[in-house]
């Protein structure tokens, strides 16, 4: 009866059993007149939180393999649910697997949706059917907290930094945010609080630019022996925090965080946004920057891991899943809450920054048993960890069905008992019944990866019990080493088959050997590509 918690004063400061005795006909009265409960029934829509993970690899959790590290957080999610080990992020950067993640539609299929600069546009259009506006036109309260990389403003002149920042996630179904507005090495350093700038000083007004602002202006270039964390390629820009970043700026010294709490913060404003909510279905976007760089754990977790910051970063993102579990069994919300934990693109060692991530590898392995990692369409750009966990509902397993981030628009409208209007989220199967791990349940028999920009597409099929995967690289360019590798492009055939189960590490090309398999797949890799969507017309 946590509603009528206000009452309790009320009651101590009652001096009379006459007033005691109204104030139990009141409750007995609220009682009768409260609605019957939400809408929806609560067994059909539990609250839903994503936990989005940045460049965290196939083989960055204990859950998943690693010996080096430990996630015990992420560990006992996993216990108490499903760990798919065919779990994918549509994309093998960041900003394309969060535009379908949120759209439901491939982002090769528009152009402009590649890593996002800091003066980017808001990508996704307002009032875009979204993950976010399926779910609010179902009665539930939508946040994002944490990395946005979607951009802010209107076309033509990008965010309005001093101003009203929109169109943003508001403007398409989301009821609040909190946000790293592009990435933690992009300027500026700033949390964006609904519309705004949070505590930005109008007399020091903020200024983002591509352009090195003034001749005095300090860059990582110029002031390389100043840096706490030195750069290795790109980021020799302005420096805040001792990093220099990609892009310039000035100004809202006072709105300027500290990397080492972005975590406490992403955490703090979930934590809020889950008390006031606990009343209500919610559905919270967890989008952490951790394991991103610049990797600047708090104190409290720097030198905790065998593995460098990179290491670290990893068990403050364990911890932040701890917090949010924790705040959900404080509530008594766990066992009415769905949690999916996904990553939106696989795993890099030096992604501009000398932060010792290769030279503190030793034997852990970030991509699993996967070739590539980071901008690649080898496995080990977008199969990542992927979990679901919903105590009483999810029977705990591990399940090998292809599910995918970007179906989770489609899955969770139908877990909310919406439909889908005409050609919307057109790239976003219904797998609910194999995220809730339902006996019998099949997810994809195909899934789609591409890099950064589209011009390179994989594409894996399971047909007859075969997993295929067919890579086309038009450019015969691409980042496909392995991701113990320092980061290179490199000369790849146009045309490549493996065989999944017998070569999960992409090595033997069989390309040759099988041409019929070959034609039907970029046969395949064609109708979807020329598509409005993908989605069998049945689902
Ligand atoms: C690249 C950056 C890399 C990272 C990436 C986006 C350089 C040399 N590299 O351009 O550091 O920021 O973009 O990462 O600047 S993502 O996870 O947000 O997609
Ligand atoms: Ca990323």
């Amino acid at each position: 009866m946590r509603e009528f918690d206000f009452l309790r004063p009320v009651v101590i400061r009652a001096a009379t059993l006459v007033l005691a005795a109204s104030i139990v006909v009141l409750f007995a009265d609220a009682q009768q007149s409260a609605p019957k409960g939400p809408a929806y029934p609560q067994e059909a829509t539990p609250n839903i939180v994503v936990i989005m993970a940045d460049d965290l690899g196939y083989g960055d959790l204990s859950c998943y393999g690693a010996t080096e590290i430990q996630t015990p957080h992420i560990d006992s999610l996993a216990a108490s649910g499903v760990r798919f080990t065919s779990g994918y992020c549509s994309s093998s950067t960041c900003t394309p697997t969060r535009y379908s993640f949120i759209t439901g539609n491939y982002a090769f299929r528009t152009p402009g949706t590649g890593v996002a600069p800091p003066n980017a546009p808001a990508i996704i259009q307002p009032g875009s059917v979204t993950i976010a506006s399926l779910l609010r036109d179902a009665g539930y309260q939508t946040a994002v907290i944490g990395k946005w990389h979607l951009g802010l403003g209107e076309k033509g002149t990008g965010p309005n930094w001093n101003g009203a920042l929109k169109p943003g996630p508001l403007e398409i179904g989301f009821h609040s945010c909190f946000l790293l507005p592009t990435t933690n090495d992009r300027v500026p350093q700033v949390y964006v609080d609904d519309h705004r700038v949070a505590n930005l000083d109008p007399n020091d007004p903020l200024w983002v630019g591509d352009k090195r602002p003034s001749a005095d202006h300090p860059t990582g270039l110029m002031n390389r022996e100043s840096l706490r964390m030195n750069w290795s390629h790109g980021h020799d820009q302005t420096i805040h925090n001792g990093i220099s970043r990609i892009g310039f700026y000035t100004g809202g010294h006072d709105a300027r965080f500290r990397d080492e709490d972005l975590a406490d913060k992403w955490v703090e404003r979930s934590v809020q946004f889950i008390e006031t909510n606990r009343d209500r279905p919610f559905f919270l976007f967890f989008a952490s920057h951790d394991i991103h760089v610049p990797r600047v754990p708090h104190e409290r977790f720097a030198g905790k891991s065998k593995l460098g910051y990179r290491g670290d970063c990893i068990l403050q993102l364990d911890w932040c899943v701890g917090e949010i579990v924790a705040t959900l069994e404080r509530l008594k919300l766990r066992d009415h809450t769905l949690i999916v934990f996904c990553s939106d693109n696989g795993p890099v060692m030096d992604d501009g920054y000398q932060d010792l991530a290769l030279e503190r590898l030793g034997s852990h392995r970030a991509a699993g048993p996967f070739r590539g990692g980071k901008y690649s369409v080898f496995e080990g750009g977008t199969r990542t960890p992927f979990l679901t966990s919903w105590p009483g509902q999810v029977e705990p397993a591990v399940s090998d069905e292809i599910v995918g981030t970007i179906d989770l628009a489609h899955s969770f409208a139908a877990l909310a008992g919406q439909t889908l209007p005409a050609g919307a989220c057109g790239d976003s199967f219904n797998v609910l019944d194999a995220l809730l791990n339902k006996s019998g349940a099949k997810g994809r028999d195909h899934v789609l990866q591409q890099n950064n920009n589209g011009n390179q597409l994989g594409l894996r099929v399971r047909e007859n019990g075969r997993d295929w995967k067919l890579i086309l690289s038009p450019n015969k360019q691409a980042y496909n080493l392995v991701v113990e590798e320092t980061l290179r492009s490199t000369a790849v055939p146009e045309i490549q088959l493996f065989d999944l189960q017998a070569d999960p590490g992409e090595r033997h090309n069989l390309a040759e050997q099988n041409p019929e398999v070959v034609k039907r797949m970029r046969e395949r890799l064609a109708a979807i590509k020329t598509g409005e969507g993908s989605r069998p017309s049945a689902q």
